[in-house]
């Protein structure tokens, strides 16, 4: 669909989010007793693709947001509330998993108890990342409380907690269809679709643009959620650096229930949803329509 150089340009962006990551952490070290910093670092620092915050920098300039480079401290909220979802997530209590990333988990180097700590601290700092991150690039105080609701509102039992905690419900029993469409659109279309509203309302789009960036986020959510399906139904642990499988879990997916031709069927689908949700609102973004693409062709 595009001619952009995708790899080239989640290298570069991938080095820009990281810097604002750590700057990110310095700042709590302050606040943080050593031992939970660094289970800060670990659950944030540790290699993940950082496709939020892209998404989030990506959209923000499709819609005229400029060029500077002060966008990437507000998009490092969303990669705080992410890494603190999957340090939670792999704790004993919730999947108990060893590996991440390709890594030890968090909490099997730092301990459960020091995670849990470290997780909860990510949570509120996340919201004051994105309110500070809006301020400084000059948006008005409305504003720059928005950008932090959309980030909290995502997050919360609305949206990526009462995704998980239909998750965990859901284990050991078969889902039906729109049970798993809920529980995806919240667990994790929530977060996917908040970064690029959050890369509207910090470049101050109009509403029409908003919802055909909520759109194409939510059809990207989708997409991202059936594709990770196919790659746990058809990639060894070793390649994708984490454990356990959903099979090994009793979790319902995309392939259990539909199989896996309908499963890549339905992902193609979904993307071409997201590019139409593009071009109806009329935003001319390739790097958003070859992030779509890539959210289903991605090896890990
Ligand atoms: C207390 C019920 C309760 C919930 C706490 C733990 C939690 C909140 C939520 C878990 C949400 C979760 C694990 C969502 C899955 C998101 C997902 C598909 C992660 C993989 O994303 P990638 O591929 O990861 O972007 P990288 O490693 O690249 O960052």
């Amino acid at each position: 669909m595009s001619t952009l150089d995708l790899k080239a340009y989640l290298e570069k962006e991938g080095r820009a989010v990281r810097a604002a990551l750590e700057a990110a952490v310095d700042g709590l070290d302050a606040l943080l007793p050593p031992r939970v910093a660094d289970a800060v670092r670990h659950g944030l620092l540790s290699g993940g693709k950082g496709l939020r915050p892209v998404l989030c920098v990506t959209a923000y300039r499709a819609c005229g947001g400029g060029s500077g480079d002060r966008v990437y401290d507000a998009a490092a909220a969303l990669e705080l509330i992410h890494a603190y979802s999957l340090m939670h997530d792999d704790l004993p209590s919730m999947d108990d998993a060893a590996l991440r990333r390709g890594r030890p988990t968090t909490h099997t180097v730092h301990g459960e108890d020091v995670t849990m700590r470290a997780g909860a601290a990510m949570i509120p700092a996340a919201a004051l990342q994105a309110l500070r991150g809006a301020r400084a690039l000059g948006c008005d105080e409305v504003t720059s409380r928005r950008a932090a609701a959309v980030v909290v509102e995502a997050a919360g039992a609305g949206g990526m907690v009462g995704g998980q905690w239909l998750d965990l419900m859901g284990e050991g029993r078969s889902l039906t269809a729109e049970e798993l469409a809920d529980l995806h659109r919240r667990k994790t279309g929530a977060l996917l679709t908040a970064s690029v509203v959050l890369g509207g309302v910090l470049a101050g789009v109009e509403p029409p643009v908003l919802s055909g960036l909520e759109r194409y986020g939510r059809a990207i959510g989708l997409a991202f959620q059936i594709a990770d399906d196919i790659l746990d139904a058809t990639q060894s642990a070793g390649t994708l650096g984490k454990n356990p499988s959903d099979a090994v879990l009793g979790k319902s997916t995309y392939v259990s229930l539909f199989g896996l031709d309908e499963a890549r069927r339905r992902a193609a689908d979904v993307v071409a949803e997201a590019h139409g949700a593009l071009q109806d609102a009329g935003v001319d973004a390739p790097a958003l329509h070859a992030l779509a693409d890539y959210i289903v062709e991605r090896d890990h």
